[in-house]
């Protein structure tokens, strides 16, 4: 994340990861949205994308899963900004979906890992992450580089475009700078987190909740945990729960709830208690010295405090690590999930 954070400095000092930002920001600030296109996990940091952009920017963002876009005709004109993002850059549906903006005159802004790779070549412009290649065929870090690339884009606009305070806006650039540390103490849970999987090796299905920020975390961490251990996991918004999910929820249920202490948490509380009058288990990601979700939580991992918008990028780790150490416990080559391709390219 670090590395992200400061980008390739080219000569000048300039963080390459935001020039194509400030060199095409006329561009940028004038659309009249953002259409956000991508696969799986940058589908995820997708929405977190468009969460932050609408927040800061105060410009409407709409989210395509990509393999869906490009088999209908989507209403795009020169006015759109179409951001595609992508970790290997070769992922045939999000390539596909540029190629198709592109032909109705948007302007294409690319969000990839692989250096050089097929879709930051079709794009006009755009940021690469700076994450190193992923070792696993699941993306873990490239989400934590995304979430990291649109935050800085929608503060970088929002300052040009004046629609958040110099005040926010220097307090949100204080809180990332600290998240890297953050991010050392969150992987202290390690252990605890390993302890934890052995219990839920049981499971079959798992539930994943949150709300706002964290609603993109609840689907990632579902994503993670089926891709790698093959255990069926859906990822809700905590309040849809009510609206049909909640008749999943027994004894038998591992329901993850992110519940940090930010934006929605006292209504998170009434979402765990409305688990607990059901028996399922709880496992919630907390904040730091929580002690109102510790009574009434079976199991909780604890996170370091920090703004609402950049939960996700401290709440998504143990959710992989849960994932992960599930997988372990249960024999799973983590690196070479059965059925999936590094990048779907057909
Ligand atoms: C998209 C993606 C990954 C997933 C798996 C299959 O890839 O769905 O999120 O973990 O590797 O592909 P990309 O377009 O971000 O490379």
């Amino acid at each position: 994340i670090h590395d992200c954070m400061r980008g390739r400095i080219n000569v000048e000092g300039t963080n390459v990861v935001l020039s194509a930002v400030i060199d095409y920001k006329e561009k940028l600030l004038k659309a009249n949205r953002f259409i956000i296109v991508a696969c799986g996990t940058s589908w995820h940091a997708a929405l977190i994308g468009k969460h932050l952009i609408e927040s800061f920017c105060r410009i409407p963002v709409e989210v395509e899963y990509a393999s869906e876009f490009r088999y209908r005709d989507p209403v795009i004109s020169e006015d759109d900004v179409v951001i595609a993002i992508s970790q290997s850059g070769e992922t045939a549906d999000t390539l596909a979906a540029v190629e198709l903006a592109k032909s109705k005159g948007a302007f294409i802004y690319g969000i990839c890992n692989a250096i050089g790779s097929s879709i930051p070549r079709a794009t006009h412009t755009g940021s690469y992450i700076h994450v190193g290649p992923e070792i696993g065929v699941a993306s873990t870090k490239a989400f934590t580089g995304q979430v990291t690339v649109l935050t800085m884009l929608a503060l970088t606009l929002a300052k040009e475009k004046n629609s958040i305070s110099q005040e926010e806006f220097l307090n949100v650039v204080h809180e990332l700078n600290q998240i890297p540390e953050k991010m050392k103490k969150i992987l202290e849970n390690n252990d605890k987190i390993a302890q934890l999987s052995k219990i839920f090796t049981y499971a079959h299905n798992f539930i994943y909740l949150g709300r706002g920020y964290s609603y993109p975390v609840a689907l990632e961490g579902a994503l993670k945990l089926k891709e790698i251990s093959y255990i069926h996991a859906e990822g809700y918004p905590a309040a849809e729960m009510k609206h049909g999910p909640i008749a999943l929820i027994d004894a038998e249920m591992p329901v993850v709830v992110v519940a940090t202490q930010n934006g929605m948490y006292e209504k998170l509380i009434s979402n765990i208690q409305e688990i607990k009058a059901r028996k399922g288990k709880v496992i919630a990601i907390v904040t730091e010295g929580d002690e109102v979700v510790k009574n009434i939580a079976d199991y909780c991992i604890e996170l370091p405090e920090t703004i609402e918008c950049l939960d996700p990028l401290v709440a998504t780790v143990p959710l992989q690590l849960l994932a992960y150490h599930i997988a372990v416990c249960k024999g799973m080559d983590v690196d070479q999930p059965r059925n999936l391709a590094k990048s779907v390219t057909v």
